[in-house]
C-alpha cells in the first residue's frame, strides 16, 4: 500500500479537527439552538464524540476501501454524519434536526438514516460482534461462489472501551477462532472511561491477551509520536507517566499543563527540572495527551501496516473529549458545553459565528486544495446501496403426509424434501445453530448439505466406519454453519446472513433453529437483528410444558408474549404439518419481499393425529392468524380459542361439548402477532376514514357479542385473553403461568389446566355469566 504524502496527513488533521468541531456543533445546536416544544433535554455525546474524530478521519479519508463495512460505536453516530456531510451525502438540514423526527438519528440505523450506515449500533457489543459474522457470511458467498474477490471487503468495528464488558465479544472471538474469521479491524477508542467513571486500572493487561489467545493480532496505539519521541529521550518520565491509574490521568488531562507540573515537580524533583523549563503549561498539556489515538501520523501508520488479512485489535489510547473543556473529566460522558464554553471552541477552531455550519470552515486557502482532493478519494460509498429483492422463486412447500406427526419432526421433513428436490431456493438457505442442529431435527438437511468450512473437515467417525445418524463432513460448499452454545451468536450470525443481500448483494435465506425458552439468552441480539430489518426464519423447537419429562428448565412460557411485542419478527404457531408448511413457504417469501420481515415458527415434539382438510380454505386465514377449526354457528354464544399443540386436547373438548352447546365454534390461532397487529392497524386506519375489519374482527364476529371465548395455549395465557378485548367478548384465559416441571402429558396438562375437564369448566363458567 502507498504510503500517504506528508501533505496528506496535514489535510486529516484538518478534517479531524472538522469532525471534532461539526459533531460538537451538531449537538449544540440541538440542544441550545434549535426550538424546543417539550422541554425534554435532547442530549448526545460531544465527550465520546471528540475522542475519537482522529480515529474516524484516519479512517474513512484514509484506509478504508469501498467495500469496508463499518460499525460504528453509538455515541460516535454524529461523527459518521459529519463525515458524510463533509463528504455531500449527508444534508445540513439532517443534522440541524439531529435527534429530531426525521432528522439524523442518535445512533446510526441502518434503515433510519440516510446516509449509508453499514451496521445500526446502540446497544453496546452487539455492533462490535456482528461485523465478525458479516466477516463469516462474505466468506461464506466467495466459497459458494457469489462474490468475486474483488468485491470483497474488511470489517471494522468502532469500539468504546467499556463496550469491552459486554460478554457477547468474547463469545463472538471464540467462535470467530472456530471459523478462522479474517478482515476484521476492531479499533478501541481506549479512553479508559465509561459512562459512569473512570474504567478499572486491573483489566489493562488483560484485553490484548484475551484476543491474542483467540488468534487475533493486537496493536498498540499509546503514544502519538511526539510523546515517544519525548518518552525516548526522558526514560524516566515515561516510567512515571505509566505508573498513573486512570483516574490519575483523566484528572490531570483535566487540570490541564499547572496541575501537571506540579505533580511532577513534587514527585519527581530536579531530575526533570529541565524538561519542565523546556515547556510551559500548554506544551506540557499538548505533550502529555499526546496520545496514539489522537497521533494522526501513528493512526495512519498503523492502518497501513495492518495490511493482510489477519484479524487484528488496534488499542487507541485517547482521552474522553479530547479538545474540549471536559476533556478527562470523569463525568462527561453526556456532558454538554455551555454557549460560552462553545464560542470559546469555536474561536480556538478559526470558525466565525454564522458559518458554523461551513463544510470546511476554519480550513485556510492553502491547505484547501489538499483536502478538497482527500475528500475526492474517500472511497466510502455515498450513498445507500439498493436492496436487493425478489431474486429467487419461491418454490411451492408440500406438508410431508404422515398421519400423525409433530410440527418439529415436520420441520425437518420439508427441509430434507426441499434439499432433496434441489434448486436455486434450496441452494440459497443456510441453516444455523448454536449445538443443538441434531434435536431441532436439522439432521437430515446437514447430512445431505453438509457443513460448511472454509478447509475441508473431513467426518472421522464415517471414515472410521462407525454408525451414526449424522454423516456431518465439512467443506466450503456446505450449507450449515455449526456454532457453539452461544444464543446471542446465533442472532448475530442470523443478523449478519440476514443482511447479505443489503451487503453483498446476494440474498441468502438464513434459517436458525434454538430451543424456544432459550430466545431470553440471545434477546437483545434478536431485537438487534430486528431492528436492522435483517431477513431470517427462527425455528423455536421444543417448546411448552408439552415437552413433557424433559422437565421444567427446558419449558418456553413467555416467547408468544416477546413475540407480540417485537417489531419485525412474525410468529407463527402451527399445530398441523400443511400449517407449518405454508407458514414456511410465506417466511421465505417474507425474507424475499420489500415489505417482509422475519419470522419466527414455535414447534412442538408432540405427535398430533393430523386434520382432514376438504380444500385449502383454511390456508389464506392461517396465513392471517387464525382460521375457524371447526365453524360455529352465526351468533353462537361459546367458542374455544386455541394455538399449537394443545390442539387435540381443544379439538377433543369441543367434541364432547358441542351437543350441550349448540353452534359452538372452534378457532384456531396460528398467529396472536398478526391477529394483534391487524386489530391496531383497523383501528388506525378507521380514524383515517377506512372501515375494513380486520382479520380477528371477522373471525370473532362470527360469535354472538356476548358470546364467551375460552382461550387454550401452551404458553402465558395472556398470549390469547387479549382477544376479549376485540369485540368485548367475554375471557376465560387458560394456560401456563407458573414455572414447568417433568410430567406425563396428562398429569402436566390437568396440573396446569390444559386438559379436557378445565375447558369444560371454562366454557361452563363463560355460559354461566351469560346467563
Ligand atoms: C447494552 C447497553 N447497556 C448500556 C448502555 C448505556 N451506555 C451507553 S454508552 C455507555 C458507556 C460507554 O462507554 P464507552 O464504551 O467507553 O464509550 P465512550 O463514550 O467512552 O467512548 C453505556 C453504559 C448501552 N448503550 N447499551
Ligand atoms: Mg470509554
Amino acid at each position: 500500500m502507498l504510503k500517504p504524502a506528508t501533505t496528506d496527513i496535514e489535510a486529516l488533521k484538518l478534517l479531524d479537527e472538522r469532525l471534532r468541531w461539526l459533531s460538537a456543533w451538531t449537538i449544540h445546536h440541538a440542544n441550545h439552538i434549535r426550538d424546543s416544544d417539550d422541554g425534554l433535554k435532547v442530549g448526545g455525546h460531544q465527550a465520546s464524540c471528540a475522542s475519537m474524530t482522529a480515529i474516524m478521519a484516519a479512517l474513512y479519508f484514509h484506509a478504508l476501501g469501498e467495500n469496508d463495512r463499518v460499525a460504528v460505536k453509538p455515541h460516535g453516530g454524529p461523527i459518521l454524519h459529519a463525515i458524510h456531510y463533509l463528504l455531500g451525502s449527508q444534508s445540513r438540514e439532517a443534522l440541524e434536526n439531529f435527534r429530531g423526527f426525521g432528522g439524523a438519528q442518535s445512533y446510526p440505523s441502518r434503515t433510519k438514516d440516510k446516509i449509508p450506515v453499514d451496521f445500526s449500533t446502540g446497544s453496546v457489543g452487539l455492533g462490535v460482534a456482528i461485523t465478525l459474522f458479516a466477516s463469516l457470511v462474505q466468506d461464506y458467498l466467495t466459497a459458494h461462489g457469489w462474490l468475486e474477490d474483488k468485491d470483497r471487503g474488511r470489517f471494522v468495528a468502532l469500539i468504546g472501551d467499556a463496550e469491552l464488558d459486554e460478554g457477547n465479544i468474547y463469545e463472538a472471538i471464540i467462535e470467530g477462532a472456530k471459523h478462522d474469521v479474517r478482515n476484521l479491524w476492531w479499533i478501541i477508542d481506549y479512553n479508559r472511561q465509561s459512562l459512569d467513571a473512570t474504567s478499572a486500572d486491573r483489566m489493562f493487561e488483560r484485553f490484548d491477551e484475551i484476543f491474542r489467545s483467540c488468534g487475533w493480532r493486537v496493536v498498540e496505539l499509546r503514544y502519538g509520536q511526539r510523546l515517544q519521541k519525548a518518552f525516548g529521550e526522558n526514560a524516566w518520565l515515561k516510567s512515571w507517566f505509566e505508573q498513573l491509574s486512570n483516574a490519575e490521568l483523566s484528572a490531570l488531562h483535566y487540570q490541564g499543563g499547572a496541575a501537571w507540573r506540579k505533580r511532577i515537580e513534587g514527585e519527581l524533583g530536579k531530575k526533570a527540572a529541565a524538561f519542565l523549563e523546556a515547556h510551559d503549561d500548554e506544551a506540557l498539556a499538548k505533550l502529555l495527551t499526546d496520545l496514539g489515538g489522537h497521533c494522526m501520523g501513528t493512526l495512519v501508520r498503523a492502518f497501513d501496516d495492518a495490511d493482510d488479512d489477519v484479524p487484528t485489535l488496534f488499542i487507541a489510547w485517547t482521552i474522553k473529549g479530547f479538545g474540549l473543556p471536559f476533556a478527562g473529566h470523569k463525568d462527561n460522558h453526556a456532558g454538554l458545553m455551555n454557549p460560552t464554553q462553545l464560542a470559546a471552541l469555536r474561536d480556538a477552531m478559526g470558525v466565525r459565528e454564522g458559518h458554523e455550519w461551513e463544510p470546511l470552515e476554519g480550513v485556510g486557502d492553502n491547505a484547501r486544495t489538499g483536502v478538497d482532493a482527500l475528500l475526492d478519494r474517500t472511497r466510502v460509498a455515498r450513498e445507500k446501496r439498493a436492496r436487493a429483492f425478489g431474486s429467487v422463486a419461491i418454490t411451492p412447500i408440500p406438508a410431508p403426509a404422515d398421519d400423525e406427526q409433530s410440527t418439529q419432526a415436520a420441520f425437518g421433513r420439508i427441509l430434507l424434501d426441499l434439499s432433496k428436490a434441489g434448486g436455486d431456493l434450496a441452494d440459497r438457505i443456510v441453516t444455523t445453530s448454536p449445538d443443538v442442529t441434531v434435536s431441532t431435527n436439522l439432521g437430515a438437511w446437514v447430512n445431505q448439505r453438509g457443513l460448511f468450512r472454509r478447509t475441508d473437515m473431513p467426518d472421522i467417525f464415517a471414515q472410521s466406519k462407525i454408525v451414526s445418524a449424522q454423516k456431518w463432513s465439512g467443506g466450503n460448499k456446505g450449507q450449515h454453519i455449526e456454532l457453539g452454545i452461544a444464543e446471542s451468536n446465533l442472532f448475530l450470525m442470523l443478523a449478519a446472513a440476514g443482511l447479505s443481500g443489503d451487503l453483498f448483494g446476494t440474498r441468502l435465506f438464513p434459517i436458525g433453529t434454538l430451543y424456544d425458552p432459550f430466545i431470553a439468552r440471545g434477546l437483545d441480539s434478536l431485537n438487534y437483528a430486528c431492528y436492522q430489518d435483517a431477513r431470517f426464519l427462527l425455528v423455536a423447537t421444543p417448546s411448552g410444558i408439552t415437552l413433557g419429562p424433559e422437565g421444567g428448565a427446558h419449558q418456553s412460557i413467555n416467547p408468544p408474549l416477546i413475540a407480540l411485542g417485537q417489531p419485525g419478527l412474525r410468529h407463527y404457531e402451527p399445530a398441523y404439518a400443511d400449517e407449518l408448511a405454508a407458514m414456511i413457504e410465506e417466511a421465505f417469501r417474507l425474507i424475499d419481499h420489500p415489505a417482509g420481515e422475519s419470522t419466527y415458527l414455535r414447534l412442538s415434539t408432540r405427535n398430533i393425529r393430523q386434520v382432514e382438510r376438504a380444500d385449502d380454505s383454511w390456508r389464506e386465514d392461517a396465513l392471517a392468524g387464525g382460521y375457524w377449526l371447526r365453524e360455529p354457528v352465526p351468533g353462537s354464544e361459546a367458542a374455544i380459542v386455541a394455538m399449537g399443540a394443545v390442539m387435540p386436547e381443544a379439538l377433543a373438548a369441543w367434541e364432547e361439548l358441542r351437543g350441550d352447546v349448540p353452534g359452538l365454534g372452534l378457532l384456531a390461532v396460528t398467529s396472536p402477532d398478526l391477529l394483534h397487529r391487524g386489530w391496531t392497524a383497523a383501528q388506525a386506519a378507521r380514524w383515517q376514514g377506512q372501515r375494513k375489519p380486520s382479520h380477528v374482527e371477522q373471525l370473532l364476529s362470527r360469535l354472538s357479542p356476548t358470546a364467551g371465548l375460552v382461550t387454550l395455549a401452551d404458553a402465558a395465557p395472556a398470549s390469547l385473553s387479549w382477544l376479549g378485548g376485540v369485540l368485548g367478548q367475554r375471557v376465560a384465559p387458560l394456560g401456563v403461568e407458573k414455572f414447568g416441571q417433568t410430567g406425563n402429558l396428562a398429569d402436566l396438562y390437568a396440573a396446569y389446566r390444559l386438559d379436557g375437564a378445565a375447558i369444560t369448566e371454562a366454557v361452563a363458567e363463560v355460559l354461566l355469566q351469560n346467563g
